[in-house]
C-alpha cells in the first residue's frame, strides 16, 4: 500500500468512525422512544413500599402484574422493594423514573400518589398506577380505592358476633381488638370506624381496643401487644400489620382466642384461630388495569372507588375452615350483612375526604 492509498484508507476509517459515533450518539439522545421502537417491550416496574413477603396487598399487586406479563410476552416486570424506611421512598421512586425505561410504574398504599407527585412533575412522560389509594385527578396517574369502611365493617360485625357467642375461645367480656402496623388516614378514617360500626351492629355494648404497632415487620412486638390485649379480655383481634401479623396469630393460638384477617383469604395459616377473612380482589384489579394500560385503553387521571357491590370487597365465606370454626348461626348473619351491602339496603360510604 503506497502513501496515497494509506491516507485514503485513514480518511475512510475516520468517516466510518464518525458515522458510527453519530448514530450511537443520536440513539443515546433519543432515549426511550427509539429504544422502545427497537425492542417493542412494555416495561412495568412494581414499586413495593416495604417488602412483599407477609404483606397481603403487596403480594397481590406483584401477582397481578406478573399475571399480565404472563398474558403478553412483551410485558416485562421489575419488582423493586423500597424497604421500610419511608423517608427514602421518594428518592428511590425518583431514581426509578429517571431510568426512563418503564412505561408504567405500579405501586400501592394511600401515601404513594403523594410521594409520586414531585416525581410525576419531574418526569411528565411517566405513567403511574396506584391501587388502595386516591388523589385528586392527575393526568399521569390512575388510582383505585377500595371501600375499606365496608371491609372493616364486615370483620367488625363478625368479631362482635364471636365475642358475644358461646364459641370455645370467647369469654364473657364484650371486647374485641384491632392492631395496625402504623396509623394512616385509611386506617383512622375508614378501617377503624368501619370495624367499630360493625361491632356495634352486633351488640352496642362492645368495646373496641385499637392499638398501633409502629412498624410492619416486628412479629415479636406484635405478639406482646396481642398478648396484653388478650390479658385485658380481648378474644378476637383484627390484625393489619404486614409481616408482623404472624406474631398476633401466635399469641392468639397460644391463648385459644381468634384472629380476623384483612385483605386476603388466609384461613390455612392458622386453622381454628383465623375465624374470618375479608378480601380485596387486588390481584385481579391490577391484572386488568395493567393490561388496559398496555393496550392504551386506560383513562389516565381517573380515580375509582369500589366496594362490595362491584365485587372488589368480599367476605371469604365459602372456605371449609371458616365453616368449621364459626357456627352456622353466625355464618347466616354474615350472609345477611354481605347481601345487604350488595343490594344497597346497607350503605357505608367512604368519607367525603376520599372523594376527589
Ligand atoms: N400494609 C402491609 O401489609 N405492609 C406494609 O409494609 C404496609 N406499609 C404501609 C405504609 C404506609 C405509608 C401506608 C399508608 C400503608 C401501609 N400498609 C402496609 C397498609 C396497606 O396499604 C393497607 O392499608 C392495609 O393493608 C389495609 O388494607
Amino acid at each position: 500500500m503506497n502513501i496515497k492509498q494509506k491516507s485514503k484508507k485513514t480518511v475512510f476509517l475516520a468517516v466510518l468512525l464518525a458515522a458510527v459515533t453519530t448514530v450511537l450518539f443520536l440513539n443515546g439522545c433519543s432515549g426511550k422512544k427509539e429504544t422502545k421502537a427497537a425492542d417493542s417491550t412494555y416495561d412495568v416496574a412494581v414499586f413495593v413500599p416495604g417488602v412483599v413477603a407477609g404483606s397481603p396487598l403487596y403480594e397481590q399487586m406483584v401477582a397481578g402484574v406478573k399475571q399480565a406479563a404472563a398474558d403478553k410476552s412483551n410485558i416485562t416486570v421489575k419488582v423493586l422493594e423500597a424497604g421500610f424506611n419511608q423517608g427514602e421512598w421518594k428518592e428511590k421512586l425518583m431514581s426509578l423514573a429517571a431510568e426512563k425505561k418503564y412505561e408504567l410504574i405500579v405501586s400501592e398504599n394511600g401515601a404513594m400518589p403523594y410521594v409520586a407527585l414531585p416525581v410525576a412533575e419531574a418526569f411528565p412522560e411517566q405513567k403511574f398506577l396506584f391501587v388502595d389509594a386516591v388523589i385528586k385527578p392527575q393526568k399521569q396517574m390512575y388510582t383505585l380505592l377500595y371501600n375499606q369502611v365496608e371491609e372493616g365493617y364486615l370483620v367488625g360485625y363478625l368479631g362482635g358476633l364471636i365475642t358475644k357467642s358461646s364459641m370455645k375461645g370467647a369469654n364473657t367480656d364484650l371486647k374485641i381488638g384491632i392492631i395496625a402496623g402504623q396509623e394512616f388516614p385509611a386506617m383512622t378514617q375508614m378501617i377503624v370506624p368501619g370495624y367499630k360500626k360493625g361491632a356495634l351492629a352486633a351488640d352496642p355494648r362492645i368495646k373496641v381496643d385499637y392499638r398501633v404497632l409502629g412498624n410492619w415487620y416486628d412479629a415479636n412486638k406484635a405478639r406482646e401487644l396481642a398478648k396484653s390485649m388478650i390479658d385485658s379480655g380481648v378474644d378476637v383481634i383484627l390484625t393489619i400489620c404486614g409481616g408482623a401479623n404472624q406474631g398476633v396469630i401466635t399469641a392468639a393460638k397460644e391463648s385459644g382466642v381468634y384472629v380476623l384477617y384483612f385483605d386476603s383469604e388466609q384461613y390455612a395459616l392458622a386453622p381454628g384461630t383465623i375465624a374470618g377473612c375479608v378480601t380485596l380482589t387486588q390481584k385481579e384489579a391490577v391484572h386488568k388495569l395493567v393490561l388496559e394500560a398496555y393496550s392504551g385503553t386506560l383513562s389516565w387521571g381517573t380515580n375509582r372507588i369500589v366496594g362490595v357491590k362491584e365485587g372488589y370487597v368480599r367476605f371469604a365465606e365459602d372456605n371449609a375452615l371458616y365453616k368449621k370454626t364459626v357456627p352456622e348461626s353466625i355464618q347466616s348473619r354474615m350472609r345477611e350483612k354481605v347481601q345487604a351491602l350488595k343490594d344497597g339496603s346497607l350503605v357505608l360510604p367512604v368519607p367525603e375526604f376520599w372523594k376527589n
